[in-house]
């Protein structure tokens, strides 16, 4: 109930940052994107996780001024990081459900774009599964037009909770994330590897790039690797940071 009625002050009050964490290309090594991830920087209790948040944010509706916020900030950032000389890179925002069921989502996806002048090429949009839960055809609809629109899609989080095959027939997407599930305990389980190593065939097979979350040591890297998945996002590399300092990493890795 707290955090519920805290939700707009906080927004109003700048107390909403965004962290940066790098995705790095295996074939370069090379930092070549970064996801931001939102931080709640509350005076009172601290730093409060999204998981504690977005779930009221989405079930208040909060979400859509939040999730506007959030895609005018990360635009915002890519302007700043530019101006500061930083190799151009693509920036990845998280999007809910919710978002996805407003009417005008498109538009206000592209107004906040064309109004930071950000070129669409330079934004990413992490999906999940649930946003087909509701309307399929009203989603597959909105995604082939942000694609149109140069923006690159991602599904997020593939592997956890119902997901199906069926989507990646029909999906418009660029870039298949893998979720930290899969590289849990891969090292030692050996079907779990050869479910990885299928996968990546499967997206390839369908033009699709392949990026593995939650990849934090050595011995999981290569076994990802071995089966040639396309780039990494995890603490191996570095978890979510705040802007300067993703800068500081990205120029010595870009
Ligand atoms: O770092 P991590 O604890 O940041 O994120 C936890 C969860 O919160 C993840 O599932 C992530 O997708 C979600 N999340 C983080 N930032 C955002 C955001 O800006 N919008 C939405 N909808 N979800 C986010
Ligand atoms: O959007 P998504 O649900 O994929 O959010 C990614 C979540 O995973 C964030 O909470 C982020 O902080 C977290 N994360 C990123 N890298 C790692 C990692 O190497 N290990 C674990 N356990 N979590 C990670
Ligand atoms: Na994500
Ligand atoms: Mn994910």
């Amino acid at each position: 109930v707290m955090l519920e009625s805290g939700l707009y002050p906080a927004l109003e009050s700048n107390q909403f940052m965004l962290y940066y964490q790098p995705k790095v290309d295996l074939e370069s090594g090379r930092i070549y994107a970064a996801e931001a991830l939102l931080r709640w920087k509350h005076p009172e209790f601290g730093m409060v996780p999204p998981m504690e948040f977005i779930p009221i944010a989405e079930k208040t509706g909060f979400i859509i001024p939040l999730g506007e916020w959030v895609l005018r900030e990360a635009c915002r950032q890519v302007k700043r990081w530019e101006k500061q000389g930083l190799p151009q890179l693509s920036v990845s925002v998280n999007m809910s459900m919710i978002q996805f069921q407003q009417k005008n989502i498109v538009h206000t996806i592209q107004s906040i774009i064309s109004e930071e002048g950000v070129r669409p090429q330079q934004i990413e949009l992490e999906l999940t599964e649930s946003i087909f839960m509701d309307n399929p055809d009203h989603t597959l609809r909105i995604l082939h037009e942000l694609k149109r629109l140069g923006l690159a899609l991602s599904l997020d989080d593939f592997g956890t909770g119902y997901s199906s095959l069926s989507y990646l027939q029909s999906v418009p997407i660029h870039y298949l994330k893998l979720d930290k599930s899969f590289i849990h305990d891969i090292v030692s389980d050996y079907r779990k590897q050869m479910i990885f190593k299928s996968l990546v065939v499967i997206a390839h097979n369908l033009d699709l790039k392949v990026v593995t979350e939650g990849v934090e040591t050595a011995e999981e890297l290569d076994i990802i690797k071995g089966h040639q998945c396309d780039s990494v996002q995890g603490y191996l590399y570095s978890p979510p940071l705040p802007p300067d300092r993703f800068a500081e990493l990205y120029r010595k890795h870009s």
